[in-house]
């Protein structure tokens, strides 16, 4: 194996042996082989698209098989084979329809269009050949893999539109483009840099959708104290970002005595009008995705993953044989809820039947965190915000979105937060809020000095925003606002939100805990030189560059 898609890559380089994550090396080789047949669906789903002809179990399919592969989604060698395999079926229906059409690919002769699946020894040998490292030149292989987890968490959001029958053809159309584009030894380095901005201009494209999305179906974000202590029902503790999925499983368990309790990335479901209404959502339980097996173990009850971030339970460990994954999640040993048929809902029974038969959650902590700071309700607050701007009381905004992880160093935004100046607010979303949070850090003129606008994807949330206030206070370029970005990264949805920034022209970014290790020396200069991205260094150090 070698994967070198997250942050955590081993010795800063690639996983090689086994994953850091915990993926095993036959899964990691199966996720490659699954992106191949996504390519080969893709060589004929972008050729017959352009001819109008569109097929939703291929729009399904481009997003779900890239969703699969994303860091700690799926774990699952089973069901990854399976998806492979309907991948080829898929592929080799468009072909045939192509060959009707008189419709042929510049890559028909391609292996991602040409290779059939035999028993399952055969197909892991086949996987181990079409990684990463097949690309040789650095440079290529550096923007193919860039664009690769850009498509990759541009696929999750747009899986979660689609959930809720929101969908924007142009985007499936881009995806197959791009996923071409990686075959392509044609196509220069200046090439893949342009394709590389264009997948963020998709990013925020997906990331409008998914807004629209979510904004239409559960009504607008709104201020919300969230408790985060636990009541004496048993509960099911509900993980991952899908909203339809958490709207399911609050109409099936009202009334049933399970209450329901939301874990890292579904904090913010807490913040949608449409959920208010059900007394048994009782609060979020524990902290960000690698805080997992402490706080499964202690909340008693089944867990529900609708899609990453699964930590493998340790040994010792009991809960287990508690956790469900639905979706694009898997897990080897957890029960899989299945899909919603067309037009129906997800059966959340068995895990409902489970909960009752469960002890109460172990109280961890107690009180409120607040949140709902999306873009609807701050730009109701616009007049205090640019009031606070103008006179002063708010001189800085520090964007802090992203991810959370395990790394040590990642104590950084804890102590960043900390010193920052009682005149700067923190704009987040994402997991990365973990991180300072659950702190005092207390409010300017009531206005709260952290900012939670909800999950990873409402980073669009911030972007709106920041055009908001650039309008406001007639600038011309975004970058002349008061507002540093100071980002963690873990995974490939936070390719696809940083993607997006530097599509809307957003310069300086500072990017931890480490740089990716897929940026060659070359590709990494590239966007030193153009974006003004950075690393980081001390807290102290840092402090002293954002606020000069
Ligand atoms: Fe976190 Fe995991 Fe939302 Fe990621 S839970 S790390 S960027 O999946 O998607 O923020
Ligand atoms: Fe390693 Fe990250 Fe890949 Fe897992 S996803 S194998 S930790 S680089």
């Amino acid at each position: 194996m070698f994967c070198y898609q997250c942050q955590e890559a081993a010795k800063g380089t690639g996983c090689t042996v086994n994953g850091v994550c915990g993926k095993k090396s036959d899964v990691a080789n199966l996720q490659d082989l699954l992106v191949h047949s996504a390519k080969g669906v893709a060589v004929y789903s972008g050729e017959l698209r352009k001819v109008g002809y569109s097929n939703k179990a291929v729009n399904k399919y481009l997003l779900e098989s890239l969703f699969i592969t994303i860091t700690n989604a799926n774990f699952d060698a089973d069901a990854i084979v399976k998806s492979i395999k309907e991948g080829v079926e898929l592929r080799d229906e468009l072909k045939k329809v192509a060959a009707e059409k008189g419709i042929t690919s510049k890559f028909a002769d391609h292996d991602v269009a040409t290779w059939i699946p035999g028993d399952r020894n055969e197909l892991e040998t086949k996987s181990e050949t079409v990684g990463v490292l097949r690309t040789e030149n650095e440079d290529v292989r550096s923007l193919r893999e860039l664009i690769t987890y850009g498509l990759k968490g541009l696929a999750a959001y747009g899986h979660h539109a689609m959930n809720l029958e929101k969908e924007n053809p142009e985007i499936y159309s881009f995806v197959e483009k791009a996923l071409v584009a990686t075959l392509d030894d044609t196509l220069s380095a200046d090439d893949l840099v342009a394709l590389t901005l264009e997948t963020g201009k998709f990013g925020v494209d997906v990331m409008a959708l998914l807004d629209a999305a979510n904004t239409e179906a559960y009504g607008h974000p709104e201020i919300t104290e969230v408790n985060i202590g636990v009541g004496t029902n048993p509960g099911i503790l509900i993980s991952g970002h899908d909203l339809k999925d958490i709207e399911e499983l609050l109409e099936q368990t009202d009334g049933t005595g399970v209450d329901v309790y939301t874990h890292s990335e579904m904090l913010p479901a807490h913040y949608y009008p449409a959920f208010k209404k059900y007394k048994h959502f009782v609060g979020n339980y524990g902290s960000s995705w690698w805080n997992q097996n402490p706080e499964f173990e202690s909340f008693n009850g089944p867990v529900l993953f609708t899609t990453n971030c699964i930590v493998p339970p340790k040994s010792g460990n009991t809960y287990a044989d508690k956790v469900y994954t639905t979706g694009a999640a898997g897990f080897p040993g957890f029960k899989h809820i299945a899909d919603r048929p067309e037009g129906g809902k997800k059966d959340f029974s068995a895990v409902i039947e489970h909960a009752k038969k469960c002890a109460a959650p172990t109280e961890i902590e107690s009180g409120t965190i607040v949140g709902g700071f999306a873009h609807n309700q701050v730009i109701q607050l616009a007049d205090k915000v640019v009031d606070a701007v103008k006179t002063g009381a708010i001189k800085k905004f520090f964007v802090m979105a992203g991810c959370d992880g395990r790394m040590k160093d990642r104590n950084y935004y804890t102590e960043f937060a900390e010193k920052l100046p009682q005149d700067t607010v923190i704009l987040t979303a994402g997991c990365a809020k973990y991180r300072y949070n659950k702190l005092a850090l207390g409010d300017i003129g009531g206005i709260p000095r952290v900012l939670d606008a909800g999950q990873c994807n409402d980073s669009y949330s911030l972007a709106v925003i920041a055009l908001k206030l650039k309008e406001v206070f007639e600038l011309n370029d975004i970058n002349e606002l008061p507002i540093a970005y100071n980002i963690a990264w873990y995974e490939q949805k936070a390719v696809i939100v940083l993607l997006a920034l530097l599509y809307l022209g957003v310069k300086n970014i500072h990017l931890g805990p480490t740089l990716p290790a897929f940026l060659s020396p070359n590709v990494a200069k590239v966007l030193v030189e153009n974006f003004g991205i950075a690393g980081i260094g001390t807290v102290d150090e840092d402090m002293k560059i954002f606020l000069s």
